[in-house]
């Protein structure tokens, strides 16, 4: 084991190990009843896209409130993470699942800095071919690496599924104390991208970390007898989950400052890492996208290939002859974290659509799509395919791909009438 590994290992483990330790201790006479979902779908009026009551899923989440902030820290996520296990004990296991995520994302923070370093060896290819037929990245494999070593040694995850793995993952199968790891209690799905925008990374371009948490179904009991049989079917089957199912969704940009933004199903939440304490502090305290913009984020490469209404729309907004009358500028990173960052912060509509050539899009419904989604539309924006939600979406496989435009309101809501008008229009 080369030495950097070996002290990337022995990190994460001491610091899972606290998080495991931490676990333990809680009192597991806590009701674990789960918070409850109060509305999770959304309807549609004269082809109106609309999301019930306050946009989206409603969960009883008592959120804290920060009345003193030190000039000096402020509100650190560790902190943040406490309070809402205090508020809501029932939650105690999901928080202790973020303090394991936070630390991934600043060890692969870490790494994707020291990359550019001469003697890092950590850019170009690995020379492997993932089960989507791309090539994957050396930072693809080592990222998904320490999410993994992270996420099992909470003791809270029973599947994971990644895009650079071929199919979900069985912690529990992984592990040689199987046992001790379902003794923990309440469990957890992860779905991630541990590197998303990867093919960015060697000019030091933003890349980043999706994560979708769901809850592991309580119907999946492990038969240690029958444990491979099983793990292929039902326990498998926890990984495909439509968005509304999520309860937690988080992302990590690695820019010109490394960020966490995430929601538990009440708002969405940023926070910046200050490099001098080593932890996320709270800089973007409920975040609340634009209503509506004149910034638009797509590879326009591909516009003659894309759907007819979403061209008109686009093409209205570059001439200002759309909805708003603005003028719209283009925006395009290439990297969906630091797109859709930029547009949960600006406003603004980030897509992937579906094309010719493409009929699905790019991007991956289960640790793409929904993850992102979900925290588009906790900060009061819209994510569709031009006629679905994106979030209602049940995946039939791991890898699903789908299309997406999501954003600002009234502009995604432009999209979604100009799909609804051509349908209505073809049918008649
Ligand atoms: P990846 O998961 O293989 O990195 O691909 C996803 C990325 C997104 O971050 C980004 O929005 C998109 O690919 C860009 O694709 P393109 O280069 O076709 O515009
Ligand atoms: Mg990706």
């Amino acid at each position: 084991m080369k030495l950097n590994t070996f002290l990337l290992f022995t990190y994460l483990s001491a610091t899972d190990a606290f998080h495991v330790a931490f676990a333990r201790r809680a009192d597991r006479s806590i009701n674990k009843s789960r918070v409850s979902r109060v509305s999770s779908t959304s309807t549609e009026t004269n082809g109106e896209f609309v999301l019930d009551e306050d946009c989206c899923e409603t969960r009883q989440l008592k959120t804290p409130v920060f009345d003193e902030v030190c000039d000096t820290v402020g509100v650190t996520l560790t902190r943040f993470m406490d309070e809402v296990a205090r508020n809501n004990p029932e939650q105690l296991e999901l928080t202790g699942l973020f303090n394991a995520i936070a630390t991934a994302c600043k060890a692969i923070s870490n790494t994707v800095k020291r990359s550019q370093l001469p003697k890092s060896d950590t850019l170009g290819y690995q020379g492997e071919v993932n089960v989507q037929g791309e090539d994957q990245k050396k930072l693809d494999v080592i990222t998904n690496d320490i999410l993994k070593r992270a996420l099992r040694f909470t003791g809270q995850l029973g599947v994971l599924a990644s895009e650079e793995e071929d199919a979900p993952v069985d912690i529990v199968g992984a592990m040689d104390e199987k046992e001790v790891m379902y003794d923990q209690g309440d469990m957890f799905v992860a779905v991630f991208d541990p590197l998303d925008g990867s093919s960015n990374v060697d000019a030091g371009i933003p890349t980043g970390t999706i994560i979708g948490i769901y809850e592991h179904d309580g119907e999946c009991v492990i038969d240690f007898d029958n444990f491979e049989q099983q793990a292929e079917s039902v326990c498998m089957a926890n990984t495909l989950q439509p968005g509304t199912k999520l309860v937690a969704a988080a992302y990590c940009l690695y820019s010109s400052s490394t960020f966490f933004v995430l929601t538990l199903g009440d708002g969405t939440y940023g926070f910046c890492l200050d490099e001098n304490i080593g932890e996320f502090v709270l800089s973007h305290p409920r975040i609340e996208i634009p209503q509506s913009s004149s910034i638009y984020s797509m590879n326009e490469s591909k516009m003659w290939m894309w759907d007819e209404p979403l061209q008109k729309v686009v093409d209205g907004w570059r001439k200002g002859t759309g909805r708003s009358g603005k003028e719209f500028s283009s925006r395009y990173i290439g990297s969906m974290v630091g797109d859709v960052h930029r547009t949960l912060l600006y406003g603004g509509v980030f897509g992937y659509p579906a094309d010719k050539k493409s009929p699905n899009g790019k991007l991956r419904l289960l640790y793409e799509g929904s993850p992102m989604s979900y925290i588009v539309e906790q900060a009061g924006g819209l994510s569709t395919t031009g006629t679905e939600r994106v979030m209602e979406i049940v995946p039939d496989y791991v890898h699903q791909r789908v299309p997406i435009v999501m954003g600002s309101k009234q502009d995604v809501q432009e999209v979604v009438d100009a799909y609804a008008a051509a349908n209505n229009s073809s049918s008649d």
